[in-house]
């Protein structure tokens, strides 16, 4: 089964410097062994001219979002800095050329792609990731990146209850487990809301 094609987005979650560098401040175990991987995927994608996105975590310098402020979260993927950069190994043509989905600029701490969460008001809006997806008349999404437990999730969640037929690549995430069965619950999690569980070795 061919993967790609022009009704199909390939989403790449927040494959930056902060969680896919070991240097990174919110570093994710293995998350730097995904680049290859997934610049397999993306020239896959782009052989069989399916759309190609990046998403990516942008916060201010102070948020809820961080530990500082009352979060949960060390000081990561601040707007414009190294630890927000996609990872330099990223395909240079996608890093140049696909779109990309800030979020968080103003200070909202929603971990998916779609949508923004106010964390004070806990009110929700809209990224412009399903405007972008519907222009370009997209139904699927293959989802990948970082990190299986929040943004994949999140973005992966909305993904389906937006009623795209939505895929995540198993071998291609990997998770923060800030607690010991995270991954699990977040792979049932989306099992259970009809979104399926692919790897970049089917093909
Ligand atoms: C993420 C924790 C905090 C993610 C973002 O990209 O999964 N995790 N901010
Ligand atoms: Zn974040």
């Amino acid at each position: 089964m061919q993967r790609y094609d022009r009704g199909t987005a390939l989403v790449i979650v927040d494959l930056q410097n902060d969680f896919a560098d070991p240097a990174g401040s919110l570093a994710v175990h293995g998350g730097g062994n995904l680049v290859p991987i997934i610049n397999a995927e993306i020239a896959m994608a782009r052989a069989n001219e399916a759309t190609i996105v990046f998403t990516q975590d942008w916060h201010p310098e102070s948020t809820p979002h961080f530990a500082n402020d009352g979060g949960p979260w060390p000081v990561h993927c601040v707007a414009g800095t190294w630890g927000a950069e996609l990872h330099p190994d990223v395909d240079a043509e996608a890093a140049t050329t696909a779109h990309r989905v800030h979020k968080g600029a103003s200070g909202e701490d929603g971990y998916s792609g779609f949508t923004m969460r106010d964390p004070t008001t806990g009110q929700t809006t809209p990224t412009e990731l399903a405007g972008v997806l519907r222009d370009a008349a997209i139904e699927r999404l293959v989802i990948c990146g970082l990190a299986t437990d929040y943004c994949v999730k999140a973005t992966a969640l909305d993904a389906a209850r937006l009623g795209f037929e939505t895929a995540i690549l198993l071998d291609a995430m990997r998770p923060v487990e800030l607690n010991r069965g995270d991954e699990q619950r977040a792979l049932e999690e989306m099992t259970a809301a009809g979104i399926h569980s692919w790897s970049t070795r089917m093909r």
